[in-house]
């Protein structure tokens, strides 16, 4: 007999280490970083993939969600006070994040050239337990870059790229990003804020880049932040110019002064905790950093480094989603009117197969993810001589006229994966909402480590932030067009590292990179994993030659699908070479499945 008190309740496992439990991401991190290097992050990955799905943090998130930021407008006698209110969730978790050193340890180089990637695995396995902090954190993180590399422009670069890299949440900053405007995000030429060089306050400040600026930016989310980076035109006298520039903004002292108000908040699908914010500016003051009228070259180190963000932000969404389909078919039970016929879900080789496929995507995504990472590191270490931690003295320019071709890969791969990442896992997350029933759909604050739809709401605006689908695959083309020798020979490069090397010395295994029986990693054989490589050889081939045909793409309508292409390539070929190198294609060991699934095909 069944009542609100008694009969059948669907028991809810916890949620396991994050970090332990993600036989992916422990793959990845083997094919991508030394031992010696593993040996030193891994106890503490391990203790905040175990921190990530506690019940303090969970706290945090169902404070944050539940208490979304709101704006003061008024005091009690009616002076306008426009004063942003966040939660005690979010202002926690973004301590949470500073401390464990998100911001510091790619900045500061703790784990020298194997930081970027280090620091990735932690932002994956923060992001399903931020609750959006790593938004700000991200910006934050780019914004430090480009300190770091004008840091002769400004005056207190070092002390500002100090508290933006600080793992001391009482000291550090964080900063945002504000390019987009009314007029569009994806093409930001025609931005109406403008700057008028302000020379009085530039002999008060001893600085000759000090500027005002008036306008309206359309996108501000980490409203709360300490400092900004924007765009904006130069107006001298009546003449405005066509091209962008790029200004650091303080907000501390805009805002006591009023030059920064929020004309309100907005309203989102999700990214609950997080303060978007519309701002208006007047008489703002702000520095111009980099070259007048390089605002786009500026800026965009900040881009690439928030896309790839963007991409280990989705992926850890993706992780948790899959953790949670993954608990729930351990103990979720059908058949149960036929003891005979009665099964757990994870028993079920059509419901696991589809968990299986779901993980399969998943990995190649992380090696995608970490990839990234390590092209960002190496480019940085590379163009601005650095290795010994960044801070604004080690930087020169960069050079971007240089032909090299992994430099050229660091340019176009954030985009690519972002852009191939940020809608894939938006169904691989819905694939793993539907395999857990009506539990799936559910938003219950009473169990807020299952709410899958939380997840779900939150991965959708990483198609549309920081470059939405056909934005990137436009930037790749023409990348592409006006760079193909460099950017081709990346890609050979690349061909070679990892489908040219060496003999294959896998023996008597099929490839089957979704089955673990008993917990053994599966192996491909020689046979399947020569014509896996061939199929990755011609299908590059193909891919470079419509790449250089002038008749393709004539109307940019296939840009999408040659970057799509392009991102599944670079996966296939990294779990190729991984397979090759680690004798193994390997999978979580918790699923125990039978599909036989091509990582080119994703
Ligand atoms: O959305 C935003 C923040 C949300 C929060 C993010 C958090 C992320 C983590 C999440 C965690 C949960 S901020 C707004 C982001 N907005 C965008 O991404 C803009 C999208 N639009 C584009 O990317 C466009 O392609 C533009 C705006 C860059 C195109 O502008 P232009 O003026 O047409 O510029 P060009 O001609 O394409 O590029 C000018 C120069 C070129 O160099 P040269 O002159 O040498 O040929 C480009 O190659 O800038 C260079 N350039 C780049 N260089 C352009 N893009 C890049 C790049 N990504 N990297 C290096
Ligand atoms: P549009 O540029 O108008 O694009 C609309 C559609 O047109 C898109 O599908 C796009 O792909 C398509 N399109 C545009 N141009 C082309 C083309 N040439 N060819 C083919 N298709 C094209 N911005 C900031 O600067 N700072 C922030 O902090 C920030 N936070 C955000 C937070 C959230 C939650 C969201 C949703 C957005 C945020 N943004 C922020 C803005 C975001 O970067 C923009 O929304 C995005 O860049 C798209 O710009 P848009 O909204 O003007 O759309």
């Amino acid at each position: 007999m069944a009542s609100s008190s008694t009969g059948f309740f669907q028991a809810l496992p916890a949620l396991p280490n994050q970090y332990t439990s993600d036989t992916n991401l422990q793959h990845a991190i083997e094919f991508f970083l030394p031992r010696s290097t593993i040996d030193k992050a891994a106890p503490e990955w391990e203790s905040f993939g175990s921190k990530m799905v506690s019940e303090e943090i969970f706290d945090l998130v169902r404070d944050a969600e539940s208490h979304k930021p709101y704006v003061m407008s008024h005091n009690v006698v009616g002076r306008a006070i426009n004063k942003l209110v966040t939660s005690h969730g979010w202002r926690s978790l973004k301590r949470v994040g500073q401390e464990s050193g998100l911001m510091s340890i790619a900045a500061r180089r703790e784990y020298e050239e194997n930081s970027r990637v280090v620091a990735f695995v932690y932002h994956y396995l923060f992001s399903a337990s931020s609750a959006i902090v790593n938004c700000p954190l991200a910006m934050t993180d780019g914004c430090a870059s480009v300190l770091a590399q004008y840091s002769s422009h400004i005056k207190d670069s070092r002390e500002i790229w100090q508290r933006l890299t600080e793992r001391d949440p009482d000291f550090a900053w964080t900063a945002g990003q504000w390019m987009t405007e009314r007029t569009g995000g994806s093409d930001v030429s025609a931005t109406e804020t403008l700057a008028v060089l302000d020379n009085d306050l530039c002999a008060r400040r001893g600085e000759d880049n000090y500027y005002r600026v008036q306008g309206f930016k359309w996108f501000s989310s980490a409203t709360d932040a300490e400092v900004c980076l924007f765009l904006a035109k130069i107006k001298e006298g009546n003449a405005v110019d066509t091209s962008l520039s790029c200004f650091l903004g303080r907000l501390i002292p805009n805002k006591a002064a009023g030059h920064v108000r929020i004309h309100r908040l907005k309203e989102k699908l999700g990214t609950k905790a997080l303060p978007t914010a519309e701002l208006e500016l007047n008489n703002f003051e702000a520095q111009l950093i980099g070259g007048r009228a390089q605002g786009i070259k500026v800026i965009s180190s900040v881009l690439n480094i928030t896309r790839v963000h963007s991409v280990s932000a989705t992926l850890g969404f993706y992780a948790r989603a899959l953790s949670m389909a993954r608990e729930y078919a351990k103990v979720r039970q059908i058949g149960h009117g036929s003891s005979a016929q009665s099964k757990r879900l994870i028993e079920v080789p059509a419901h696991m197969k589809v968990l299986a496929h779901e993980s399969l995507r998943l990995r190649a995504f992380t090696y995608l993810m970490l990839y990234c990472a390590e092209l960002l590191g190496k480019s940085e270490d590379r163009e601005l001589g650095l290795g010994k931690g960044l801070s604004p003295q080690h930087y020169r320019l960069p050079d971007y006229g240089r032909p090299d071709p992994e430099t050229e890969l660091s340019r176009i791969m954030p985009g690519v994966t972002k852009a191939l990442v940020a809608r894939e896992t938006i169904q691989g997350i819905s694939e793993c909402m539907e395999s857990m029933g009506g539990i799936g759909y559910m938003e219950d604050p009473g169990s807020v480590e299952y709410n899958l739809a939380r997840l779900l709401r939150d991965s959708q605006v990483n198609a549309i932030w920081e470059g939405t689908t056909n934005v990137l695959s436009h930037d790749l083309v023409r990348f592409i067009r006006k760079n193909a020798t460099v950017v081709l020979a990346g890609l050979d490069q690349l061909v070679a590292d990892t489908i040219g090397q060496g003999e294959v010395n896998i023996k008597d295994h099929t490839l089957d990179p979704v089955a673990c029986g008993n917990g053994d990693d599966a192996v491909g054989g020689d046979a399947t994993l020569d014509s896996l490589r061939d199929t990755l050889q011609s299908r590059m081939e193909e891919w470079q030659s419509r790449i250089t045909d002038p008749q393709f793409n004539v109307d940019g309508s296939q840009s999408r699908l040659l970057i799509t292409a392009l991102g599944r390539l670079v996966a296939g070929l990294l779990l190729f070479a991984d397979t090759v190198r680690g004798g193994r294609v390997s999978q979580s060991r918790s699923l125990e499945v039978d599909a036989n699934i091509d990582p080119v095909k994703l």
